[in-house]
């Protein structure tokens, strides 16, 4: 993909440009190509990490940070369907939330296009997903992995939260755990009980991929 459409797409939604950043998706998603859909999705997801940056030093305040959040939803809207190509044998079932408290999920939202498009049958709890909406999920589809998604430090208790109740539960052994999101490290994983921590979508894919082929 052209360098410079993307780095327009990062560049207008940095100048919180709605429209200029709907139209550099618009430009992407009309080529067609899985890759540049991909690149152009990378291409958000480092924009916002800009976005937390001005954040967190003062430079931007709560109305940017949401405005530039619902620019990327737009575009990832766009794009996000040109990614689902799917095959259609299901590589196995994979639930996926946010932990309880947490509203973020574009990250959480990217994994669960790149895992549909390996062929994952993925059922989305959403945001704010306590305990129980993840242990009922479990029972209910007996997934091969359930993935939580954690951005905030306030809220990465809730990992080991669920973990415990699937082990008092008897569910832990049927089930992989997968966790994501800017607040977690492999370290905080392995704390909590995890099996794996992925720091990117493409990566948690290919480990979830690696687990169905188990
Ligand atoms: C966008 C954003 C928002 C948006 C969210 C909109 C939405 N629908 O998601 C809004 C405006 C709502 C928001 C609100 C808040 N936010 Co905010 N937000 C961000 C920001 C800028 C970008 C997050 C993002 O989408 N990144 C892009 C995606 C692609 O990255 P990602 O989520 O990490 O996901 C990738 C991987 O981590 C992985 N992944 C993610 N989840 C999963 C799950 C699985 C299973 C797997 C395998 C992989 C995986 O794959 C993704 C793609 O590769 C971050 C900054 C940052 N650096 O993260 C702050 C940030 C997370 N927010 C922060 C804060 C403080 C807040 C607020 C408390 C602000 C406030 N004062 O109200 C509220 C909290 C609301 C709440 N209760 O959740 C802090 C958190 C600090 C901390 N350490 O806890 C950050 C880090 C900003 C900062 N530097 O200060 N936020």
């Amino acid at each position: 993909m052209a360098d410079d459409i993307l780095e327009r797409l990062k560049d207008r939604l940095l100048e919180l440009d709605m429209d200029g950043a709907v139209d550099a998706a618009r430009v992407v998603a009309d080529t067609g190509e899985p890759a540049a859909v991909r690149d152009a999705v990378d291409a958000v997801a480092g924009g916002l990490e800009v976005v937390g940056r001005r954040f967190q030093s003062g430079e931007w305040f709560l109305v940017e940070l949401v405005y530039a959040a619902e620019i990327a939803k737009e575009v990832m809207g766009l794009l996000s369907p040109l990614m689902e190509a799917g095959t259609s044998e299901s590589a196995g079932t994979v639930v996926v939330g946010t932990v309880a408290g947490d509203l973020h999920d574009l990250g959480k939202n990217i994994f669960i296009n790149y895992a549909r498009s390996a062929g994952f049958n993925v059922i989305d709890l959403g945001i704010d997903v306590p305990t129980e909406g993840f242990i009922a999920a479990v029972r209910e589809h007996s997934p091969l992995a359930l993935g939580m998604s954690c951005l905030l430090t306030s809220t990465d208790m809730e990992i080991g939260k669920v973990i415990e109740e699937l082990k008092r539960q008897n569910l832990r052994e049927g089930v992989k755990v997968i966790i994501g999101g800017a607040a977690l490290t492999e370290e905080f994983a392995r704390r909590a009980g995890a099996d794996a921590f992925a720091p990117d979508a493409i990566t948690g894919t290919d480990i979830i991929r690696g687990w169905s082929a188990l």
